[in-house]
Protein backbone atom coordinates (compact mmCIF):
# COMPACT_ATOMS: atom_id res chain seq x y z
CA UNK A 1 0.00 0.00 0.00
CA UNK A 2 1.54 3.63 -1.14
CA UNK A 3 0.78 6.62 1.79
CA UNK A 4 -1.63 7.85 -1.71
CA UNK A 5 -5.01 8.61 0.12
CA UNK A 6 -6.44 6.90 -2.64
CA UNK A 7 -5.13 3.29 -1.80
CA UNK A 8 -6.89 3.44 1.01
CA UNK A 9 -10.42 4.20 -1.15
CA UNK A 10 -9.62 1.51 -3.64
CA UNK A 11 -9.48 -1.22 -0.78
CA UNK A 12 -12.33 -0.74 0.62
CA UNK A 13 -13.52 -0.37 -2.37
CA UNK A 14 -12.77 -3.93 -3.48
CA UNK A 15 -14.46 -5.20 0.00
CA UNK A 16 -17.57 -3.30 -0.93
CA UNK A 17 -17.84 -5.12 -4.46
CA UNK A 18 -21.21 -3.98 -6.56
CA UNK A 19 -22.47 -2.10 -4.38
CA UNK A 20 -23.75 1.41 -5.04
CA UNK A 21 -20.99 4.30 -4.39
CA UNK A 22 -22.60 7.06 -5.69
CA UNK A 23 -26.40 7.19 -6.06
CA UNK A 24 -28.13 10.03 -7.15
CA UNK A 25 -31.80 10.54 -6.78
CA UNK A 26 -32.76 6.97 -7.73
CA UNK A 27 -30.01 6.49 -9.85
CA UNK A 28 -26.99 4.49 -8.88
CA UNK A 29 -23.88 6.61 -10.92
CA UNK A 30 -21.33 4.73 -9.37
CA UNK A 31 -20.93 0.90 -7.97
CA UNK A 32 -17.93 0.20 -5.95
CA UNK A 33 -16.59 -2.35 -8.12
CA UNK A 34 -16.45 0.44 -10.75
CA UNK A 35 -14.53 3.29 -8.52
CA UNK A 36 -11.13 1.77 -10.10
CA UNK A 37 -11.53 1.56 -13.60
CA UNK A 38 -13.50 4.81 -14.11
CA UNK A 39 -11.22 6.98 -11.44
CA UNK A 40 -8.09 5.50 -13.76
CA UNK A 41 -9.39 6.67 -17.14
CA UNK A 42 -9.72 10.12 -15.61
CA UNK A 43 -6.28 9.97 -14.37
CA UNK A 44 -5.20 8.88 -17.67
CA UNK A 45 -6.90 12.01 -19.05
CA UNK A 46 -5.34 13.93 -16.64
CA UNK A 47 -1.75 13.04 -17.63
CA UNK A 48 -2.25 13.59 -21.34
CA UNK A 49 -3.45 16.57 -20.46
CA UNK A 50 -0.26 17.27 -19.25
CA UNK A 51 -0.40 17.29 -15.66
CA UNK A 52 2.40 15.68 -13.68
CA UNK A 53 2.93 14.76 -10.00
CA UNK A 54 2.68 17.59 -7.81
CA UNK A 55 1.11 20.07 -10.13
CA UNK A 56 -1.66 21.93 -9.02
CA UNK A 57 -4.87 21.31 -10.31
CA UNK A 58 -7.24 24.49 -9.73
CA UNK A 59 -11.13 23.42 -9.72
CA UNK A 60 -14.10 25.66 -9.80
CA UNK A 61 -16.87 23.40 -10.67
CA UNK A 62 -20.59 23.37 -9.97
CA UNK A 63 -20.62 19.93 -8.16
CA UNK A 64 -21.42 16.98 -9.50
CA UNK A 65 -20.18 13.49 -9.84
CA UNK A 66 -17.84 13.87 -12.46
CA UNK A 67 -16.57 16.79 -9.99
CA UNK A 68 -16.27 13.73 -7.38
CA UNK A 69 -14.62 10.92 -9.98
CA UNK A 70 -11.68 14.26 -11.18
CA UNK A 71 -10.86 14.93 -7.64
CA UNK A 72 -10.28 10.95 -6.87
CA UNK A 73 -8.67 10.47 -10.33
CA UNK A 74 -6.36 13.96 -8.95
CA UNK A 75 -5.39 12.10 -5.59
CA UNK A 76 -4.27 8.97 -7.73
CA UNK A 77 -2.32 10.78 -10.25
CA UNK A 78 -0.37 12.73 -7.20
CA UNK A 79 -1.65 16.00 -8.41
CA UNK A 80 -2.53 18.89 -5.48
CA UNK A 81 -5.95 19.24 -5.84
CA UNK A 82 -7.07 23.02 -5.39
CA UNK A 83 -10.76 23.01 -5.23
CA UNK A 84 -12.66 27.24 -5.01
CA UNK A 85 -15.95 27.83 -4.26
CA UNK A 86 -18.16 28.55 -7.03
CA UNK A 87 -19.39 31.87 -5.62
CA UNK A 88 -15.66 33.52 -6.42
CA UNK A 89 -15.98 36.25 -9.00
CA UNK A 90 -13.12 36.25 -11.95
CA UNK A 91 -11.59 39.02 -10.00
CA UNK A 92 -11.51 36.95 -6.60
CA UNK A 93 -10.13 33.87 -9.26
CA UNK A 94 -7.51 35.76 -10.62
CA UNK A 95 -5.46 35.38 -7.30
CA UNK A 96 -5.97 32.27 -6.51
CA UNK A 97 -4.49 31.29 -10.00
CA UNK A 98 -1.54 33.65 -9.63
CA UNK A 99 -0.58 31.87 -6.40
CA UNK A 100 -1.25 28.53 -6.83
CA UNK A 101 0.60 28.44 -10.03
CA UNK A 102 -1.56 25.65 -11.20
CA UNK A 103 -0.72 23.28 -14.45
CA UNK A 104 -4.85 22.75 -14.90
CA UNK A 105 -7.41 24.48 -14.14
CA UNK A 106 -11.25 23.04 -14.37
CA UNK A 107 -14.01 25.67 -14.41
CA UNK A 108 -17.93 25.33 -15.69
CA UNK A 109 -18.85 25.72 -19.36
CA UNK A 110 -20.64 28.79 -18.40
CA UNK A 111 -17.41 30.83 -17.02
CA UNK A 112 -15.07 29.37 -19.43
CA UNK A 113 -15.20 32.69 -21.71
CA UNK A 114 -14.43 35.26 -18.75
CA UNK A 115 -12.04 32.38 -16.76
CA UNK A 116 -9.68 32.31 -20.26
CA UNK A 117 -7.94 35.53 -20.00
CA UNK A 118 -6.25 34.79 -16.69
CA UNK A 119 -5.02 30.87 -16.78
CA UNK A 120 -1.42 32.37 -17.66
CA UNK A 121 0.15 29.08 -18.17
CA UNK A 122 -2.60 26.41 -17.22
CA UNK A 123 -4.28 24.34 -19.29
CA UNK A 124 -8.26 24.77 -18.99
CA UNK A 125 -11.01 22.46 -19.22
CA UNK A 126 -14.37 22.49 -18.73
CA UNK A 127 -16.79 19.18 -17.04
CA UNK A 128 -19.00 19.75 -20.07
CA UNK A 129 -20.16 18.54 -22.85
CA UNK A 130 -18.37 21.28 -24.65
CA UNK A 131 -16.21 18.67 -26.69
CA UNK A 132 -12.49 19.19 -26.86
CA UNK A 133 -12.55 22.17 -24.44
CA UNK A 134 -14.20 19.61 -21.76
CA UNK A 135 -12.20 17.02 -19.75
CA UNK A 136 -14.91 14.57 -20.16
CA UNK A 137 -13.90 14.58 -23.55
CA UNK A 138 -10.67 13.24 -23.04
CA UNK A 139 -11.98 10.91 -19.99
CA UNK A 140 -14.49 9.29 -23.20
CA UNK A 141 -11.65 8.85 -25.56
CA UNK A 142 -8.13 8.62 -25.15
CA UNK A 143 -7.84 7.04 -21.79
CA UNK A 144 -6.72 3.68 -20.40
CA UNK A 145 -8.68 1.71 -17.75
CA UNK A 146 -6.00 0.96 -15.45
CA UNK A 147 -3.32 3.50 -14.00
CA UNK A 148 -0.92 3.17 -11.39
CA UNK A 149 -1.95 5.39 -8.51
CA UNK A 150 0.90 7.32 -7.72
CA UNK A 151 2.87 6.38 -4.51
CA UNK A 152 2.97 9.11 -1.93
CA UNK A 153 5.23 9.82 0.81
CA UNK A 154 4.06 11.08 4.12
CA UNK A 155 4.94 15.45 2.89
CA UNK A 156 3.29 14.80 -0.51
CA UNK A 157 0.77 17.08 -0.84
CA UNK A 158 -2.83 16.40 -1.92
CA UNK A 159 -4.52 19.43 -1.56
CA UNK A 160 -4.09 23.23 -1.38
CA UNK A 161 -7.47 24.59 0.92
CA UNK A 162 -7.89 28.35 0.75
CA UNK A 163 -8.54 29.60 3.66
CA UNK A 164 -8.50 33.81 4.00
CA UNK A 165 -6.76 35.56 6.52
CA UNK A 166 -7.19 38.15 8.88
CA UNK A 167 -5.08 40.89 6.58
CA UNK A 168 -7.75 40.22 3.59
CA UNK A 169 -5.92 38.02 1.41
CA UNK A 170 -5.90 34.32 1.33
CA UNK A 171 -3.49 31.84 2.24
CA UNK A 172 -3.51 28.26 1.00
CA UNK A 173 -3.51 25.77 3.58
CA UNK A 174 -1.21 22.65 2.08
CA UNK A 175 -2.88 18.83 3.68
CA UNK A 176 -0.99 16.10 3.10
CA UNK A 177 -1.97 13.03 2.04
CA UNK A 178 -0.71 11.47 5.58
CA UNK A 179 -3.08 14.44 7.09
CA UNK A 180 -6.09 13.56 5.17
CA UNK A 181 -5.44 9.62 6.17
CA UNK A 182 -4.88 10.07 9.83
CA UNK A 183 -8.17 12.01 10.17
CA UNK A 184 -10.01 9.84 8.19
CA UNK A 185 -9.20 6.93 9.76
CA UNK A 186 -9.88 8.60 13.80
CA UNK A 187 -13.26 9.73 12.72
CA UNK A 188 -14.42 6.39 10.85
CA UNK A 189 -13.48 4.99 14.53
CA UNK A 190 -15.02 7.95 16.56
CA UNK A 191 -18.30 7.79 15.32
CA UNK A 192 -18.66 4.04 14.88
CA UNK A 193 -18.12 4.41 11.00
CA UNK A 194 -20.20 1.03 9.98
CA UNK A 195 -19.74 -0.78 6.23
CA UNK A 196 -23.69 -0.69 5.44
CA UNK A 197 -23.88 3.04 6.92
CA UNK A 198 -25.74 5.47 3.84
CA UNK A 199 -24.51 9.14 4.00
CA UNK A 200 -26.70 12.04 2.81
CA UNK A 201 -24.09 14.29 0.72
CA UNK A 202 -25.49 17.70 0.55
CA UNK A 203 -22.84 20.38 1.53
CA UNK A 204 -20.11 21.63 -0.97
CA UNK A 205 -17.38 19.69 -2.50
CA UNK A 206 -15.17 22.62 -2.51
CA UNK A 207 -14.50 22.71 1.29
CA UNK A 208 -13.06 20.31 4.08
CA UNK A 209 -16.10 19.16 5.33
CA UNK A 210 -17.76 18.09 2.10
CA UNK A 211 -14.63 16.88 0.64
CA UNK A 212 -12.91 15.56 3.24
CA UNK A 213 -15.03 14.79 6.01
CA UNK A 214 -17.93 13.13 4.09
CA UNK A 215 -16.42 11.51 1.29
CA UNK A 216 -13.35 10.34 2.99
CA UNK A 217 -15.57 8.54 5.62
CA UNK A 218 -18.04 7.25 3.05
CA UNK A 219 -15.43 6.06 0.95
CA UNK A 220 -13.21 4.66 3.63
CA UNK A 221 -16.07 3.09 5.19
CA UNK A 222 -16.95 1.49 1.75
CA UNK A 223 -20.45 3.26 2.35
CA UNK A 224 -23.20 4.42 -0.10
CA UNK A 225 -23.09 8.43 -0.70
CA UNK A 226 -26.68 9.41 -1.24
CA UNK A 227 -25.22 12.74 -3.59
CA UNK A 228 -27.42 15.69 -3.65
CA UNK A 229 -26.25 18.49 -5.57
CA UNK A 230 -26.86 21.53 -3.02
CA UNK A 231 -29.22 21.54 0.40
CA UNK A 232 -32.67 21.39 -0.11
CA UNK A 233 -34.44 20.23 3.20
CA UNK A 234 -37.46 18.80 1.63
CA UNK A 235 -34.78 16.74 -0.77
CA UNK A 236 -32.93 15.37 2.40
CA UNK A 237 -36.33 14.76 4.36
CA UNK A 238 -37.11 12.45 0.94
CA UNK A 239 -34.15 10.52 1.33
CA UNK A 240 -33.76 10.10 4.99
CA UNK A 241 -35.84 6.78 5.78
CA UNK A 242 -32.65 5.31 2.94
CA UNK A 243 -30.06 6.95 5.01
CA UNK A 244 -28.15 6.34 7.92
CA UNK A 245 -25.90 9.54 8.51
CA UNK A 246 -26.07 13.19 7.88
CA UNK A 247 -23.48 15.63 7.64
CA UNK A 248 -24.04 19.61 7.97
CA UNK A 249 -23.40 22.94 8.94
CA UNK A 250 -26.01 24.20 11.55
CA UNK A 251 -28.04 25.83 8.44
CA UNK A 252 -28.60 22.93 7.39
CA UNK A 253 -30.50 21.67 10.66
CA UNK A 254 -32.10 25.24 11.39
CA UNK A 255 -33.82 24.95 8.12
CA UNK A 256 -34.55 21.18 9.21
CA UNK A 257 -35.64 21.67 12.62
CA UNK A 258 -38.27 24.03 10.80
CA UNK A 259 -40.04 21.54 8.51
CA UNK A 260 -43.06 20.41 9.72
CA UNK A 261 -42.04 16.97 8.10
CA UNK A 262 -39.09 16.32 11.03
CA UNK A 263 -40.37 14.25 12.99
CA UNK A 264 -39.23 10.96 15.28
CA UNK A 265 -41.11 8.49 11.99
CA UNK A 266 -39.17 10.49 8.91
CA UNK A 267 -35.86 10.41 10.62
CA UNK A 268 -35.82 6.15 12.30
CA UNK A 269 -33.63 4.95 9.99
CA UNK A 270 -30.51 8.09 10.41
CA UNK A 271 -28.47 6.50 13.41
CA UNK A 272 -26.07 9.68 13.50
CA UNK A 273 -27.05 14.07 12.80
CA UNK A 274 -23.41 15.05 12.53
CA UNK A 275 -22.82 19.44 12.57
CA UNK A 276 -20.20 20.98 12.24
CA UNK A 277 -18.23 23.67 10.38
CA UNK A 278 -19.83 26.95 12.72
CA UNK A 279 -21.44 26.92 16.22
CA UNK A 280 -24.66 24.81 16.68
CA UNK A 281 -27.07 26.74 19.05
CA UNK A 282 -28.12 25.45 21.75
CA UNK A 283 -32.12 26.00 20.74
CA UNK A 284 -30.96 23.64 17.55
CA UNK A 285 -30.25 21.18 18.77
CA UNK A 286 -32.88 21.17 21.40
CA UNK A 287 -35.83 21.75 19.18
CA UNK A 288 -34.54 19.23 16.83
CA UNK A 289 -34.24 16.11 19.36
CA UNK A 290 -37.35 17.39 20.64
CA UNK A 291 -38.82 16.51 17.45
CA UNK A 292 -37.10 13.65 16.60
CA UNK A 293 -35.67 12.31 19.93
CA UNK A 294 -32.04 12.49 18.14
CA UNK A 295 -29.16 14.37 19.64
CA UNK A 296 -26.98 16.06 16.56
CA UNK A 297 -23.28 15.44 17.47
CA UNK A 298 -21.63 18.88 17.15
CA UNK A 299 -17.84 18.45 16.37
CA UNK A 300 -15.18 21.30 15.89
CA UNK A 301 -12.44 21.73 12.62
CA UNK A 302 -10.48 24.12 10.87
CA UNK A 303 -9.61 23.78 7.40
CA UNK A 304 -5.66 23.83 8.43
CA UNK A 305 -5.90 20.78 10.98
CA UNK A 306 -9.03 18.88 9.71
CA UNK A 307 -11.27 17.59 12.64
CA UNK A 308 -10.07 18.35 15.76
CA UNK A 309 -12.45 18.52 19.17
CA UNK A 310 -15.71 16.38 18.71
CA UNK A 311 -18.70 15.54 21.22
CA UNK A 312 -18.91 11.16 21.81
CA UNK A 313 -20.58 8.88 20.15
CA UNK A 314 -22.03 6.93 23.61
CA UNK A 315 -21.14 9.26 26.11
CA UNK A 316 -22.93 12.56 26.62
CA UNK A 317 -23.51 15.08 23.85
CA UNK A 318 -23.56 18.74 25.15
CA UNK A 319 -24.79 21.80 23.42
CA UNK A 320 -22.32 24.81 23.20
CA UNK A 321 -19.48 22.56 23.35
CA UNK A 322 -17.67 20.61 20.92
CA UNK A 323 -16.33 17.67 23.48
CA UNK A 324 -13.23 16.34 23.31
CA UNK A 325 -10.06 16.41 21.37
CA UNK A 326 -10.17 13.43 19.60
CA UNK A 327 -7.75 10.80 20.12
CA UNK A 328 -4.83 11.94 17.86
CA UNK A 329 -5.31 15.65 18.93
CA UNK A 330 -3.43 17.65 21.30
CA UNK A 331 -5.03 20.39 22.34
CA UNK A 332 -4.68 22.91 25.22
CA UNK A 333 -6.03 26.54 26.01
CA UNK A 334 -3.31 28.94 26.23
CA UNK A 335 -3.14 32.99 27.06
CA UNK A 336 -1.20 34.88 24.69
CA UNK A 337 2.10 33.67 25.02
CA UNK A 338 1.09 29.68 24.74
CA UNK A 339 1.21 29.23 28.62
CA UNK A 340 -1.89 26.85 29.49
CA UNK A 341 -4.45 28.61 31.20
CA UNK A 342 -6.15 27.62 34.24
CA UNK A 343 -8.95 24.69 33.49
CA UNK A 344 -12.39 26.55 32.71
CA UNK A 345 -10.76 29.73 32.11
CA UNK A 346 -11.17 30.93 28.36
CA UNK A 347 -7.98 31.69 26.14
CA UNK A 348 -6.74 30.96 22.68
CA UNK A 349 -7.26 26.99 21.51
CA UNK A 350 -3.69 25.35 19.93
CA UNK A 351 -3.64 21.85 18.81
CA UNK A 352 -1.13 19.71 17.21
CA UNK A 353 -1.45 16.65 15.54
CA UNK A 354 -0.81 14.42 12.84
CA UNK A 355 -3.47 16.00 10.70
CA UNK A 356 -2.06 19.42 11.28
CA UNK A 357 -1.17 21.08 8.00
CA UNK A 358 1.94 21.27 6.26
CA UNK A 359 1.70 25.38 6.17
CA UNK A 360 0.60 28.17 4.10
CA UNK A 361 1.39 27.59 0.70
CA UNK A 362 4.44 29.89 -0.51
CA UNK A 363 3.58 31.77 3.01
CA UNK A 364 6.50 30.55 5.35
CA UNK A 365 6.35 33.42 7.81
CA UNK A 366 2.14 33.59 8.13
CA UNK A 367 3.16 29.86 8.93
CA UNK A 368 5.39 30.52 11.67
CA UNK A 369 2.85 33.48 12.90
CA UNK A 370 0.51 30.67 13.80
CA UNK A 371 2.42 28.35 14.94
CA UNK A 372 4.50 28.24 18.74
CA UNK A 373 7.69 27.11 19.00
CA UNK A 374 6.96 23.48 20.55
CA UNK A 375 4.63 22.71 17.40
CA UNK A 376 1.56 23.95 18.25
CA UNK A 377 -1.07 25.71 16.17
CA UNK A 378 -3.03 28.92 17.21
CA UNK A 379 -6.46 28.50 15.94
CA UNK A 380 -7.62 32.16 16.84
CA UNK A 381 -10.48 30.38 18.52
CA UNK A 382 -11.38 30.99 22.14
CA UNK A 383 -12.32 28.32 24.04
CA UNK A 384 -12.60 26.68 27.40
CA UNK A 385 -11.62 23.24 28.53
CA UNK A 386 -12.89 22.04 32.02
CA UNK A 387 -11.10 19.58 34.41
CA UNK A 388 -12.54 16.50 32.06
CA UNK A 389 -11.36 18.16 28.67
CA UNK A 390 -14.63 19.08 27.53
CA UNK A 391 -14.06 21.92 25.18
CA UNK A 392 -16.53 24.50 24.43
CA UNK A 393 -15.65 27.50 21.74
CA UNK A 394 -16.93 30.97 23.40
CA UNK A 395 -15.56 33.25 20.78
CA UNK A 396 -12.84 34.10 18.45
CA UNK A 397 -10.04 36.23 18.60
CA UNK A 398 -9.65 36.17 14.61
CA UNK A 399 -11.51 39.03 13.20
CA UNK A 400 -14.17 36.21 11.15
CA UNK A 401 -17.77 35.54 10.51
CA UNK A 402 -19.42 32.26 9.77
CA UNK A 403 -22.71 32.68 7.70
CA UNK A 404 -24.11 29.66 6.58
CA UNK A 405 -21.05 27.83 7.26
CA UNK A 406 -19.11 29.73 4.55
CA UNK A 407 -15.68 31.83 6.09
CA UNK A 408 -16.06 36.31 5.27
CA UNK A 409 -12.84 37.70 6.66
CA UNK A 410 -14.36 41.52 7.65
CA UNK A 411 -11.23 43.07 6.24
CA UNK A 412 -11.42 42.18 2.45
CA UNK A 413 -14.62 43.64 2.35
CA UNK A 414 -13.97 46.51 4.37
CA UNK A 415 -10.65 47.29 1.81
CA UNK A 416 -13.81 47.09 -0.77
CA UNK A 417 -15.98 49.46 0.96
CA UNK A 418 -13.03 52.26 1.85
CA UNK A 419 -11.69 52.03 -1.86
CA UNK A 420 -15.40 53.48 -3.04
CA UNK A 421 -15.15 57.54 -3.96
CA UNK A 422 -17.36 59.08 -0.66
CA UNK A 423 -16.26 56.33 1.89
CA UNK A 424 -14.12 57.47 5.10
CA UNK A 425 -14.32 54.47 6.32
CA UNK A 426 -16.13 50.88 7.68
CA UNK A 427 -16.54 48.09 10.02
CA UNK A 428 -17.76 44.65 8.94
CA UNK A 429 -19.11 42.98 11.88
CA UNK A 430 -21.35 39.42 11.95
CA UNK A 431 -24.11 40.06 13.68
CA UNK A 432 -27.05 36.56 14.82
CA UNK A 433 -28.98 35.84 11.79
CA UNK A 434 -31.72 33.38 12.49
CA UNK A 435 -30.96 30.72 9.19
CA UNK A 436 -27.32 31.63 8.41
CA UNK A 437 -26.03 31.78 12.45
CA UNK A 438 -24.06 35.18 11.41
CA UNK A 439 -24.73 37.50 8.75
CA UNK A 440 -22.57 40.24 7.54
CA UNK A 441 -23.03 43.96 8.03
CA UNK A 442 -21.10 46.98 7.25
CA UNK A 443 -21.03 50.34 8.92
CA UNK A 444 -19.43 52.92 6.99
CA UNK A 445 -18.94 56.53 7.59
CA UNK A 446 -19.61 58.49 4.92
CA UNK A 447 -17.37 61.36 3.53
CA UNK A 448 -20.45 62.91 1.76
CA UNK A 449 -24.33 61.81 2.34
CA UNK A 450 -24.93 61.24 -1.34
CA UNK A 451 -24.16 57.53 -0.90
CA UNK A 452 -26.69 55.46 -0.09
CA UNK A 453 -27.46 51.88 1.17
CA UNK A 454 -28.05 50.21 -2.34
CA UNK A 455 -25.22 52.33 -4.25
CA UNK A 456 -22.61 50.95 -1.77
CA UNK A 457 -23.94 46.95 -2.47
CA UNK A 458 -24.01 47.48 -6.28
CA UNK A 459 -20.40 49.12 -6.38
CA UNK A 460 -18.77 45.71 -4.24
CA UNK A 461 -21.08 43.08 -6.13
CA UNK A 462 -19.05 42.82 -9.13
CA UNK A 463 -16.14 42.10 -7.63
CA UNK A 464 -16.81 39.96 -3.90
CA UNK A 465 -18.57 36.63 -3.91
CA UNK A 466 -22.10 36.89 -3.36
CA UNK A 467 -21.83 35.14 0.24
CA UNK A 468 -18.89 37.60 1.25
CA UNK A 469 -21.30 40.52 0.28
CA UNK A 470 -22.98 42.57 3.70
CA UNK A 471 -26.88 41.78 3.96
CA UNK A 472 -27.23 45.50 5.51
CA UNK A 473 -25.00 48.38 5.39
CA UNK A 474 -25.61 50.90 7.85
CA UNK A 475 -24.18 54.66 8.67
CA UNK A 476 -22.99 56.12 11.26
CA UNK A 477 -21.63 59.65 12.03
CA UNK A 478 -17.77 57.58 13.61
CA UNK A 479 -16.57 53.87 14.23
CA UNK A 480 -16.06 53.61 18.32
CA UNK A 481 -12.68 53.34 19.20
CA UNK A 482 -10.62 52.38 22.35
CA UNK A 483 -7.91 54.51 24.02
CA UNK A 484 -5.58 52.71 21.53
CA UNK A 485 -7.63 54.12 18.48
CA UNK A 486 -9.01 50.41 17.36
CA UNK A 487 -12.40 50.17 16.12
CA UNK A 488 -14.20 48.63 18.87
CA UNK A 489 -16.10 45.96 17.10
CA UNK A 490 -18.16 44.46 20.09
CA UNK A 491 -19.56 47.09 20.63
CA UNK A 492 -21.33 47.40 17.16
CA UNK A 493 -22.16 44.24 17.26
CA UNK A 494 -23.81 44.72 20.19
CA UNK A 495 -25.60 48.05 18.87
CA UNK A 496 -26.73 45.67 16.01
CA UNK A 497 -27.02 42.55 17.32
CA UNK A 498 -31.27 42.37 17.09
CA UNK A 499 -30.94 43.42 13.57
CA UNK A 500 -32.09 40.19 12.25
CA UNK A 501 -34.57 39.16 14.78
CA UNK A 502 -37.88 37.97 14.21
C1 LIG B 1 -25.73 31.13 -0.01
N1 LIG B 1 -25.78 32.46 0.15
C2 LIG B 1 -25.12 32.77 1.28
C3 LIG B 1 -24.64 31.56 1.78
N2 LIG B 1 -25.03 30.56 0.97
N3 LIG B 1 -24.90 33.95 1.89
C4 LIG B 1 -24.16 33.93 3.02
N4 LIG B 1 -23.67 32.79 3.55
C5 LIG B 1 -23.88 31.60 2.96
N5 LIG B 1 -23.39 30.48 3.48
C6 LIG B 1 -26.44 33.47 -0.67
C7 LIG B 1 -26.90 32.97 -2.00
O1 LIG B 1 -25.94 33.33 -2.98
C8 LIG B 1 -28.22 33.70 -2.20
O2 LIG B 1 -28.00 34.96 -2.71
C9 LIG B 1 -28.75 33.90 -0.82
O3 LIG B 1 -27.61 33.78 0.04
C10 LIG B 1 -29.77 32.88 -0.39
O4 LIG B 1 -29.34 31.63 -0.73
P1 LIG B 1 -30.08 30.31 -0.26
O5 LIG B 1 -30.72 29.69 -1.45
O6 LIG B 1 -30.88 30.51 0.94
O7 LIG B 1 -28.82 29.52 0.16
P2 LIG B 1 -28.50 28.07 -0.14
O8 LIG B 1 -28.11 27.91 -1.55
O9 LIG B 1 -29.63 27.25 0.40
O10 LIG B 1 -27.17 27.87 0.71
C11 LIG B 1 -27.14 27.99 2.10
C12 LIG B 1 -26.32 26.83 2.64
C13 LIG B 1 -24.96 26.81 1.87
C14 LIG B 1 -27.05 25.51 2.39
C15 LIG B 1 -26.12 27.02 4.11
O11 LIG B 1 -24.31 28.05 2.02
C16 LIG B 1 -24.08 25.70 2.30
O12 LIG B 1 -24.18 24.58 1.81
N6 LIG B 1 -23.15 25.98 3.24
C17 LIG B 1 -22.16 25.01 3.67
C18 LIG B 1 -20.79 25.60 3.61
C19 LIG B 1 -19.74 24.60 4.01
O13 LIG B 1 -19.63 23.50 3.47
N7 LIG B 1 -18.89 24.95 5.00
C20 LIG B 1 -17.83 24.08 5.45
C21 LIG B 1 -16.50 24.80 5.43
P3 LIG B 1 -29.17 35.81 -3.45
O14 LIG B 1 -29.97 36.42 -2.36
O15 LIG B 1 -28.42 36.79 -4.27
O16 LIG B 1 -29.93 34.82 -4.25
S1 LIG B 1 -15.23 23.71 6.09
C22 LIG B 1 -15.07 24.27 7.67
O17 LIG B 1 -15.68 25.24 8.03
C23 LIG B 1 -14.30 23.54 8.72
C24 LIG B 1 -13.10 22.80 8.27
C25 LIG B 1 -15.24 22.59 9.43
O18 LIG B 1 -15.19 22.57 10.67
O19 LIG B 1 -16.01 21.93 8.76
P1 LIG C 1 -12.36 27.20 8.13
O1 LIG C 1 -11.39 28.33 8.17
O2 LIG C 1 -13.32 27.26 7.01
O3 LIG C 1 -11.66 25.94 8.22
O4 LIG C 1 -13.24 27.34 9.41
C1 LIG C 1 -12.75 26.97 10.65
C2 LIG C 1 -13.43 27.74 11.72
O5 LIG C 1 -14.80 27.36 11.79
C3 LIG C 1 -12.88 27.42 13.07
O6 LIG C 1 -11.67 28.10 13.34
C4 LIG C 1 -14.01 27.86 13.96
O7 LIG C 1 -13.99 29.26 14.16
C5 LIG C 1 -15.24 27.50 13.14
N1 LIG C 1 -15.90 26.25 13.57
C6 LIG C 1 -15.86 25.04 12.99
N2 LIG C 1 -16.63 24.16 13.68
C7 LIG C 1 -17.16 24.84 14.73
C8 LIG C 1 -18.03 24.50 15.80
N3 LIG C 1 -18.58 23.31 15.93
N4 LIG C 1 -18.32 25.48 16.70
C9 LIG C 1 -17.81 26.71 16.59
N5 LIG C 1 -17.00 27.09 15.58
C10 LIG C 1 -16.67 26.17 14.66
Amino acid sequence: MTGNIFAFFSASAKAAGDKPCLVEGNESRLRYDELDSTTARWASALVAAGAAPSDRILVQVEKSVENVLLYLASLRAGLVYVPLNTAYTAAELEYFIGDAEPAIIICDPAKREAISPIVGDAALFTLGSDGAGSLIDHVETAADSSFETVARDDDDLAAICYTSGTTGRSKGAMLSHANLISNALVLRDYWHWQADDILIHALPVYHVHGLFVALHLALLGGSTIRFHRSFDADAVLDDMAQATVLMGVPTFYVRLAAHDRLTRETTASIRLFLSGSAPLLESTFAVFAAKTGHQILERYGMTEAGMICSNPYDGDRIPGTVGFPLPSVEARVADETGVEVIRGEPGVLEIKGPSLFRGYWQNPDKTAEEMRVDGYFVTGDIATMDIDGRVAIVGRAKDLIIAGGLNIYPKEIELTIDAMAGVRESAVIGVPHPDLGEAAVAVVVRETDGLDEAAILDAIAGGLARFKQPRRILFADALPRNAMGKVQKAKLRDEHRALFSD
